[in-house]
């Protein structure tokens, strides 16, 4: 595969159930991509160091997803210029609106731009990554726009009650 594009990192593995979305919505554009763990607090040094070369790496934006206090999007695009996509990941007792509430009140100057909590937000910041790579990248361009066709033909063809 090509170079990645995007990064997609979370906080602990445990947060793989939900930033796997991130990563599938990217395999259905094809855009190359990684995955890492980096975490705000426990892995400082590898937080600095990941956002500091990313831009040289090639990458093109973020998609960081966090649980509980969630300090890793904002601290990385604090040490990047380069589009942080923050993706709250549900948390054990709150639920994750500590997560949101973390991610999306961001201080004015330093902007993350926040997604839904959950599966839904870690997808979408995938298709959202992809919507950034398309206007310089005709192939993903494509790829975007036939998964939202496939997505409303799916729509039209659904019928209620549901048949068998
Ligand atoms: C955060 O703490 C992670 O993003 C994760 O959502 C949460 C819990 O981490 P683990 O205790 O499962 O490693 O840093």
């Amino acid at each position: 595969m090509s170079e990645p594009r995007v990064g997609v990192v979370m906080g602990s593995e445990s947060d793989w159930k939900i930033m796997s979305h991130a990563a599938s919505a990217l395999e259905a554009l094809g855009v190359a991509h990684e995955t890492r763990v980096v975490s705000a607090h426990r892995t400082p040094d590898r937080l600095f160091d990941y956002a500091a070369t990313a831009a040289d790496r090639g990458l093109a934006c973020i998609i960081a997803g966090a649980g509980g206090a969630a300090h890793l999007p904002g601290m990385l695009a604090a040490k990047t210029a380069l589009p942080v996509l923050g993706v709250p990941v549900p948390s054990r007792y709150l639920s994750g609106q500590d997560s949101l509430y973390s991610i999306v009140q961001m201080p004015k100057g330093i902007p993350v731009a926040t997604f839904a909590i959950g599966e839904a937000g870690a997808a979408n910041a995938g298709l959202f990554a992809g919507a950034l790579l398309a206007g310089t990248d005709p192939a993903i361009a494509r790829a975007l726009a036939d998964y939202r066709q496939r997505q409303t033909e799916a729509a039209e063809a659904m019928r209620v009650p549901p048949e068998g």
